[in-house]
């Protein structure tokens, strides 16, 4: 009896370690191992994720974000569920400052009364305890970049009203500044839109506010027909806050080969942050689940991390990269990054991020290897018959502190704030001439705010991706095969554990 479950077990064995050889997905055979796989992902078990999330949010004022109790509660979540799996969990704390504003306000005292929106810019000082106030003063030229554009004009005690334009904010303080303004309201040039501006660095002494177009040409008109009396009030300060990512890792693969999966947890403020990134978060819990169930085999090991604070400046990957970099060895051991920020939207593309440039430019230096990277997402689909596009390798998410240090990268994205194409239209359905999500960082961004048909696409495409990679990343960093059958000393070998120092020396000598 004993023996005969040895064999059955021998042969099983034999026949995944066969069937994972097949690195790529084989059109032929409808049944490749990463299709196998992937029809363990369901869609049905990601929505009920999200539907947990958009629980979450419910019961915590609407919202998931960084330092909320819907963050917290998010945490939890993805939590429980992985170690349920099996998984143990690690929280990666960071602290991080954040600018909190306790006044923004322009207020004109004369000969009108009203109240105007301003921003303080990045960088700019606080004025003194109930602001400051005189009469607006405009340079001969409303863009104000030259000294001389001051030399006619008597600023002294008074508030520079200058446009955006032609030159850096900070100039046209500065030039104001020792014209003797004791105050800068610098108006937008474009439309509509609020002024957030920074000055760079620190080294003015007076307050300097943005404000929209339309206000700032009220204000310059007002000061042409006679003087304008206003008050400005800018204080802010900072505040150090902490945050954390969940990080959880496979059990199984070799320790120095490293398949990373990254999604942000976090949400904005505005709403339940569902599309944005319920649907990432939710698509790689699940098929952490799935991989730990029934103890599928691969040879790398796969690391999945939730982050935190994304939508704050991607605040928790940098804060994990940056730690990773100071301890040697570290990154080496990730052989490629994948990002999965907005995989369901509801006006969808099927988009790759493009790592080989054959669509866009990058912004950034893309790493070597994430060519390869993309190559086993966009091999996947074109074996399944599914039409992709490629999106812009920008480093606007969670990949960005990757490829910064070199770790090849790339992902999935459905699309937020662009707007959707004909030809867009003509693969994949949908209406031209609106975004891609249209409740993109809003209140509407709920579960009904996700596309069923998109989320199922990503999902199989994330999961099947996943499984090839945890067998094989040769194409990537020629990196195949079991390795040297390191295993760390002790418990805690397996989800959640970081080398520490002692376990990188036994590592290296293993190698
Ligand atoms: N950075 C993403 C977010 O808001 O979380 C979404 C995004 C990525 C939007 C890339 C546009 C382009
Ligand atoms: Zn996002």
């Amino acid at each position: 009896m004993a023996a005969r479950r040895t064999l059955v077990a021998l042969a099983s064995s034999i026949a995944v370690v066969a069937a994972g050889a097949l690195a790529s997905p084989a059109a032929a055979h409808p049944r490749s191992p990463e299709e196998k796989f992937a029809q363990k992902v369901t869609t049905r078990a990601v929505q009920d994720h999200l539907a947990a999330l958009q629980r979450i949010a419910d019961e915590n004022d609407g919202n998931r974000a960084a330092l909320t109790s819907g963050y917290e509660a998010s945490a939890l979540y993805v939590e429980s569920v992985l170690r349920k799996a099996g998984y143990e969990t690690e929280r990666d704390p960071f602290t991080f400052d954040r600018e909190i504003i306790d006044t923004a306000t322009l207020t004109e005292n004369s000969p009108g009364s009203a109240e105007y929106e301003v921003d303080q810019m990045e960088f700019s000082p606080n004025s003194p305890v109930g602001g400051v106030t005189g009469d607006l003063v405009a340079p001969s030229d409303p863009l104000g970049c030259l000294a001389t554009d001051w030399s006619t004009v008597v600023a002294t005690g008074k508030i520079a009203l200058i446009s955006r334009g032609a030159c850096p904010f900070a100039t046209k303080a500065a030039n104001a500044e020792a014209a003797g303004a004791i105050g800068v309201v610098i108006y937008n040039n474009v439309p509509d839109v609020q002024l957030f501006g920074t000055l760079g660095a620190e080294g003015l002494t007076v307050p300097v506010a943005g404000v929209r177009q339309a206000d700032g040409q009220a204000l310059a008109t007002a000061l042409a027909a006679g003087p304008v009396n206003v008050t400005l009030d800018l204080t802010s300060h900072t505040e150090t806050s902490e945050s954390f990512n969940i990080i959880a890792e496979t059990e199984q693969g070799r320790d120095d080969n490293v398949v990373m999966l990254g999604a942000h947890l976090d949400g904005v403020e505005e709403g339940p942050g569902i599309n944005d990134n319920g649907t990432g978060s939710a698509a790689i819990l699940e098929v952490a689940v799935q991989l730990a169930k029934g103890n599928i085999r691969h040879d790398n090991t796969v690391r999945f991390a939730w982050w935190g604070a994304e939508e704050l400046g991607l605040i928790g990957s940098t804060a994990y990269v940056e730690e990773l970099a100071t301890q040697e060895g570290e990154l080496d051991r990730i052989a490629t990054y994948l990002n999965y920020d907005m995989v369901g939207s509801p006006n969808y593309i099927i988009g790759v991020y493009d790592a080989d440039e054959s669509t866009y430019p990058a912004p950034v230096e893309v790493p070597e290897g994430s060519v390869a990277t993309e190559a086993v997402l966009t091999s996947w689909f074109d074996s399944i018959g599914q039409p992709w596009v490629d999106t812009e390798f920008s480093g606007r998410s969670d990949y960005q502190a990757f490829i910064l240090n070199g770790i090849p990268a790339s992902g999935l994205f459905t699309g937020a704030d662009d707007v959707k194409t004909d030809e867009e239209v003509a693969l994949f359905g949908g209406t031209a001439g609106i975004t891609h999500d249209p409740n993109y960082h809003s209140a509407g961004d709920d579960l009904s705010n996700v596309n069923e048909t998109a989320l199922g696409i990503m999902t199989q495409a994330i999961a099947a991706s996943t499984y090839s990679l945890a067998w094989d990343t040769s194409a990537i960093n020629g990196v195949s095969g079991p390795g040297d059958g390191y295993v760390h000393p002790g418990k805690g070998h397996g989800p959640g554990k970081h080398l520490g120092s002692e376990d990188r020396v036994l590592l290296e000598r293993a190698s």
